[in-house]
Order: structure tokens, then sequence, then C-alpha cells
């Protein structure tokens, strides 16, 4: 496991070195958390994908398992073994997947030969699906004969359900529903949702269908963001009356795992935010996020939180009862760290913006500044976080509600990661890349009024590995 690179997450679930992109199979089995990945063992780079497998007790403690599925020569995945999902199909762990082979998406299905689910069978009928859907037309581009690939899979009343994201020609993203008694034989049903392609993208990767007893979410990822459609889904219709992004940041390709005690956790993949040839020299690639609790809150809307788990990890802390900022006034924190978690509750009282500066050098040269401001926006600005021009220099932004409450935050941050959850609703996640050695700065500021910090933890978080 490659560990000597600063920017290397320490509690963020990462590859042990090379290439690591979705999460896949997420499923609490035996009592452990299994959390697959797509994985290129090759290098940094995404090519002829493999299923990488990682392991947990507790949520928060990982260890690192040997390659779970791997791409046959001659089998319909003989170039990568693509997103997919686990089912307990009556104390079978299943897991249905993406094959590619030449310009083809191809589905596919595995059972697990162990109880550890380190080895897979797949099964010799592969693929499982060979036709795409005549109506709506699947969209066709010049690399792929059909834009038709990832799997969401749950059972209702004895019968499998499975959505599959695709594109449609001439139109936008689709997730579309497939019915199955056996998993093996699939019969299409049409799509559940289809989006305009001007405003939710071309094609829809990855869909997940959560549900939250009365109310339903549809994710998909569009290439650039993760939407989520919040409604209710009945009869192969869903009917969407919220809309918004999992994340405003660096996050894509997220799926849900349903622990034991019925809680729907979701892990994402945090893509790198340094160009191809940083990544080459790193030799290594992509970080999952920590993993979310979803649930609903009473109006309606969705809540993530880091899953509680996580306080596990807190090592040493650092505490205030409260910090009054006068207009423009800045408060170094006493902490040195790229590993830790600080939660706040911010008032700007009559200061247009409070800024919250990590991964700090004492000249200020590198530094990363998340600023909440009073018109209720919370950004990211990335244009001084590293001096290395193989780094984004961008500034990622969302909105957050309530705006007359104080704002609780939560920000975690790991080598290069930084995850920001904002009242329990709102995340937006930076990836960045300090290069100097004494960027472990922590100060707070408030601009043009004062400001009141209160109840300020900062907890050094320890390894996971
Ligand atoms: N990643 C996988 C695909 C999926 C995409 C390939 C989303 O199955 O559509 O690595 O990041």
């Amino acid at each position: 496991r490659l560990d000597d690179d600063p920017c290397r997450p320490s509690y963020h679930v990462t590859s042990p070195a090379n290439w690591l992109n979705d999460p896949n199979g997420l499923i609490h089995w035996n009592g452990r958390y299994h959390l697959f990945y797509q994985y290129n063992p090759a290098g940094p780079f995404h090519n002829t994908i493999h299923w990488g497998h990682a392991v947990s007790d507790d949520l928060v403690h990982w260890e690192d398992r040997p390659v779970a599925l791997t791409p046959s020569p001659d089998g319909p995945d003989r170039d990568g073994c693509w997103s997919g999902c686990a089912v307990d199909n009556d104390g079978v762990p299943t897991v249905l997947y993406t094959g590619g082979r030449d310009k083809r998406q191809l589905p596919c299905i595995a059972t697990a030969a162990d109880d550890d689910l380190t080895a897979w069978d797949k099964d010799p009928d592969n693929p499982i699906i060979e036709e795409l859907p005549a109506e709506p037309e699947v969209l066709r581009t010049e690399h792929w004969e059909g834009e038709f690939r990832d799997h969401c899979v749950w059972r209702e009343d004895g019968t499998w359900y499975q959505l599959i994201g695709a594109g449609i020609e001439g139109g936008g993203g689709a997730a579309l529903l497939y019915e199955s008694a056996d998993l093996r034989n699939w019969e299409y049903q049409g799509p559940i949702l289809t989006g305009d392609r001007d405003t939710a993208g071309t094609v829809w990767e990855c869909p997940e269908l959560l549900d939250f007893g009365d109310r339903q979410l549809l994710h998909i990822s569009n290439y650039e963001d993760v939407v989520y459609f919040l409604g209710t889904y009945e009869d192969g219709d869903f009917d969407v009356d919220r809309r918004d992004k999992l994340d405003h940041g660096d996050f894509y390709a997220p799926q849900s795992m349903w622990t034991d005690d019925g809680r729907i956790l979701t892990w994402g993949w945090l893509p790198e935010a340094r160009d191809v040839s940083g990544q080459w020299d790193a030799g290594w690639s992509g970080a999952m996020s920590l993993p979310r609790e979803l649930s609903l809150a009473d109006d309606g809307g969705l809540c993530q939180r880091p899953a509680p788990e996580l306080t596990e990890l807190r090592g040493d802390t650092t505490s205030y009862d409260v910090v009054r900022l006068d207009a423009d006034d800045t408060e170094e924190l006493p902490v040195e760290s790229r590993s830790f978690e600080l939660r706040a509750t911010v008032r700007l009282e009559d200061a247009e913006a409070v800024e919250l500066s990590v991964l700090e050098s004492p000249d200020g040269e590198e530094r990363t500044p998340i600023r909440y401001t009073y018109e209720s926006e919370i950004t990211v600005d990335r244009s001084a976080s590293s001096t290395d021009p193989q780094a984004t220099g961008d500034t990622q932004s969302m909105r957050v509600r309530p705006y007359d409450a104080p704002l609780s935050l939560r920000v975690f941050v790991d080598g290069s990661v930084v995850e920001v959850f904002a009242n329990e609703r709102h995340c937006l996640t930076s990836r960045v890349y300090p290069t100097r050695e004494d960027a472990t700065g922590i100060s707070l500021s408030a601009d043009g009024g004062r400001a009141t910090i209160a109840s300020l933890d900062i907890w050094e978080l320890d390894s996971v590995w």
C-alpha cells in the first residue's frame, strides 16, 4: 500500500496503489461491510477494469482483499468488469455488473465462491442481456453500440427488478427498468424516468433507486454531476417533486449499502483534480468518500451525514465553547494537521462572510479557504490550494438552507480531500494538493463584521488501514 505521499488520504478508502473509480457491489454480509470498486491494478489510469475489494468490521477500519473480479480473456467482460451491484439471493451473494467487449456493454452475473466474497464464479451463460431495448432507442456513439450500463437490483414481493443506466437517441439520459423471476432472465419494462438532455445530461450512469418508505430517491451520474430526484416511485413510474445535486464538488457514481440495522450508507468516488501526469507521478488515483448516512427530514428533504461510526476515529481534541471574531479578525487555531475533522456552529452576526482556511502554510502561500457568506453560499476556493501547476485551481460552491439559522458545519480534511457537510443536508467535496510540508495550519476569520463560532471541536484522525 502506497503511504509515503502527503496527498494520500489516510482515513478515506483508497486502492493499495494505481487506479480506483466507482464503488461497486456494496453489501453487509455476515456482519462485515464489503466495498468493491473499479480498479486497474496495472497503473493509475482507467483501463481493463477489475473489481478491487476492501472489507471492514466497523465501517471505520479497512483491510485490502485480493482482486475480486478480473476480465476473462474470452468472456463478454474481456475489456473490463464495469460497475455493478450485489444482492443476497436467498443466501447466495450475487453481483450483476457490466462487461465491456469491443463496442458492446453486456450485463453479466457472478455468484460468490466463498463466504468471504473473495472469489466469484461467473455465470457460463453471460451475458444475461444481449439485446438492447428497441423502444426508446438507445444512444449509439462512435465508441459504443449502445450507452447501456450499470446496475441497481432489488427484490419486491418475490420479483427481481433492475435499473440499467442509458442514453436515448435524440433525447437525454434514462434509467431503464427490467423484471425477472430468477436474476438471469430479464424482461424489459421501459424507462422509469428520462431526463432532458440540456438540464440532466445525455447519458445516465450508475442509476440507483433508494426507498425511504413513502418516498423514493433516484440518483444518476451524468458525466459531470450526481443529480438526485426525490418523489414517489410506483409501478415503473417515477414522479419527481424535488431535484438537486448529491454533492457539489468532486464526487461521482455513488452507490449505497443497506446495513443489517436498516440504514442506507452511500459512498461516492472522489476523482482527482490534478492532471493525468500528476496522477501518473503519484502512482495512484481516486479515493472513496466517507460513508454517508442518507435519510429524509420531516419536510421531505434529503439529509446526509457522516456515518456515526466515524467518531471512533477521533484522536487528540482541541475544543472551544465559543470563538468571537471581530470584523476582519483572523484567529489562528493551535492545530497543525492534514488529517482531521472540524465541527462548528457558525453565526454570521453582521459579518458578510466567515472564512475557515485549512491546509494553510504560515505565510499563506498555500491555503484552501472554505467561505460561508450571508447569501447562504459555501465556496471552496482552490486558487491558492497548491503551487503545483498539475492541480486544478477553480472554485466550487453550493447554496445551503435554511438561511436564517446558524450553520452547522462538519469538515473532514484528509491528505488531498476536503469533505464538507453543511446542516446535515448539503455536501461539497474538493480535491486539493498542497506541496508544502508546512501547509497544515487552520484559521478562522470574519469579513466586514462580527461573527460567532460556537462549540468548535477539532479532532485529529488516525489512519484506517
Ligand atoms: N464507470 C464505470 C462504468 C460507469 C462509469 C467504468 C461511471 O460502468 O458507467 O469504470 O464512472
